[in-house]
This record gives C-alpha cells, structure tokens and sequence, in this order.
C-alpha cells in the first residue's frame, strides 16, 4: 500500500536523521523538521491517513502511530545518549595531574598576637581580661582619675573629642585616651579584691614618628586588695617584661607622675645603647579610690599601663611603629 511505504520512507528518513546528530541543537533540528506541530513531515502523514479507504483505515491509523512513537522514541534516547556523552567529555577533560591552586591563608596581626601572648601571660599572673569601650566620657578618662578640669591633659587639642548625639544628651565624648578609663568601670562594677588587665586601641593626636602613632594600643593592669605594696608592682612588670622579652631584658623604673597614682614610676627598656619607655604605673591614688566608693582606709593597689606596639618592636626586632599601620603583605606576612 502506497501510504504505508510513505511511513516506512519517513521512518527511515527520522531514524537516519537522529542518528547523524552530532549534538543537541542539530537534534532539535530534526525533531522540527520530522515532528513538529506546525510544519513537520508528521502533517503530511496524517493527511495521509485522510485519504484511507474505509477498509484500510484501521490499518493505516495503527501504522500512523507506531512511527510517530517510534520516531518520538528514537529522539528521546538519542538526546539523552547526547546529555551523558556530554557530561563524560566534561570528566575526561579534568586532568588530575594538574598542580592545584594553593588557597592564601592570611594569619593574625602581629599586634594581634601579641595582645595574644600579654592575655595568656597575664591569666598566668592570676589577672583576668576584662574590656572598655573606646568611646568615652570625661568622667571615665579624666574626673574618676584625678585629672581636674584645668589638666594640661584634659585639652583638646591633646585629645579626639567627638561629636555625636550621646556628646550634647550627656556631656562630651572623647576616643580614650587611655586604658586606664577600664580602671575605674572594673571598680564602679566590681568590689575588691580586683585583678584585671584589659587590653585596647587608644587615641592621642600625637605628631607620628617611629615610637608614636595616633592610635596605639596599651594594656592596663589593676590589682587591688589589703596591704598591696610597691614592692609587688614591681615584681610583676618585671616578671612579665621577662617572661615575653627573655630573661636577659633590662627594665629600669624611674620616679614620675600621673594624677591617678602616688607614687608612680615610669618603666624603660634597655634598647641598645639607650632606654625606651614602655609604660608608666604607680599606687592607685586614694582620690581615685573615693571616686569609685571604695575605702582608702582599708584597701591599696597597684595599677599600670604598657604601650603594646612597644613590646611588639623590641619582640620582633622592628624599628619603626609605622610598619604595623601600613598594610603591607610583605611585611605582614613575616609574623
Ligand atoms: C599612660 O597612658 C597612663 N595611663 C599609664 C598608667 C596606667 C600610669 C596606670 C599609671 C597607672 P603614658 O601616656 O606614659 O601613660 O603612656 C603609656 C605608654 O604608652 C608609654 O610608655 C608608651 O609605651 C605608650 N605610648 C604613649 N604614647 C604613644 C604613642 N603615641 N604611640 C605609641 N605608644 C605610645
């Protein structure tokens, strides 16, 4: 019958077809061109089926579908066939041998680290971390520490004042100046015996040259308890100079002042043929005490405060405070 061979060529002519696609695209071509709704060769078979006899009819229209299935069939399994030789290429392309790309691990920052090593020592020394803020009020940085209004200190040209809402709402706000602000929130918060370090940025306009940055960071200690003496103080600062710097490390302290301690010292540093100053301490002034509704009668204490940056430059052997602040990889990543 001549509409049955018709089926047979367009069977032949789809299967060929399938079967010579190389990828997706040329097979989607062959499924419009052998299946597709609005012009494909499958419309001129189902006029076909049109123009049966009666008698044939039945015989037509189950020829009429198993092409159009069989077709349909061939398509799927080629398209899927595509679909995984696809992915295999994809596999076989990845050459195992190939070195990988080493991923850049970044580590902590010097100062960083050392603030590390100060906490781990100081916890060893009995003394816990505690934190400050570094937005402050005069209170904290100044009155609370004996540092009167007229303090040559107190000036604003020596210090960050801020302007924000919380500055006009309740009296000035300044970047600390020091860590010693957490002195007088530790002893606000917390009755004796105390024995804190806490360690922090602060901020002084100070003109930059190698020993000095405008933010630098210190640790503050305060132990305070009965009958703590000098004697002790000293004990401490040197253990703890010794302990991070190496026994050989030669500390001097030097007779000073500051408003919150009496007496207080200086402490220097060996650094080659002349000293550096690293931090100043002192016994806790009674005032101080007063401020913060502890009995000066009754309890006594040590405090101090250590410029970070300059442990730091000795430990590592740096000679220019700078180089911490500049983001440089290559000299960050010597640590
Ligand atoms: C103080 O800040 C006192 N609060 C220390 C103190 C605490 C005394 C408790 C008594 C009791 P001073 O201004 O000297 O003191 O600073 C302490 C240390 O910080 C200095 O010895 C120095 O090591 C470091 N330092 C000071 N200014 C700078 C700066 N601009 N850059 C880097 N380090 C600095």
């Amino acid at each position: 019958m001549e509409i049955l061979n018709a089926f047979s060529d367009y069977e032949a002519a789809a299967l060929q077809a399938i079967n010579q696609a190389g990828d997706t695209d040329a097979l989607e071509k062959v499924r419009i061109e052998f299946l597709g709704q609005k012009n494909g060769r499958i419309r001129d078979l189902q006029k076909l089926v049109g123009t049966a006899k009666p008698n044939e009819k039945p015989a037509v229209g189950k020829r009429f579908n198993e092409v159009r299935n069989s077709v349909s069939a061939s398509l799927e399994a080629k398209a899927e066939h595509l679909k995984n030789s696809a992915r295999q290429k994809a596999v076989s392309d990845f050459d195992v041998t190939l070195p990988g790309e080493r991923p850049r691990i970044g580590q902590l920052h010097p100062i960083t680290q050392v603030m590390g090593e100060f906490r781990e020592l100081m916890g060893r020394f009995g003394f816990t971390v505690v934190d400050g803020p570094e937005l402050e009020d005069e209170r904290h940085n100044f009155e609370a520490l004996n540092i009167p209004e007229d303090h040559p200190a107190r000036d604003p040209l020596d210090n960050f004042y801020v302007a924000c809402a919380s500055a006009t709402a309740g009296g000035p706000v300044l970047l600390r100046s020091q860590t010693s602000t957490v002195q007088i929130r530790t002893m606000e918060s917390m009755k004796p015996p105390v024995r804190i370090v806490s360690l922090g940025r602060v901020y002084r306009p100070d003109t930059i040259d190698a020993t000095h940055s405008c933010m630098f960071h210190q640790m503050e200690g305060l132990l305070v308890d009965r009958h703590v003496t000098m004697a002790q103080l000293k004990t401490v600062l040197s253990q703890f100079a010794r302990s991070f710097l190496g026994p050989d490390v030669e500390i001097r302290f030097r007779p000073s002042f500051f408003p919150f301690t009496e007496p207080s010292v200086e402490v220097d540093m060996k650094w080659g043929n002349s000293w550096m100053e690293i931090g100043g301490a002192g016994m806790v002034d009674p005032n101080v005490f007063a401020a913060v509704g502890y009995d000066p009668e009754e309890y006594t204490g040590f405090a101090f405060g250590l410029g970070i940056e300059r442990f730091c430059m000795k430990h590592f052997g740096v000679d220019d405070i700078r180089r911490f602040y500049e983001n440089d990889l290559r000299f960050l990543s010597q640590f």
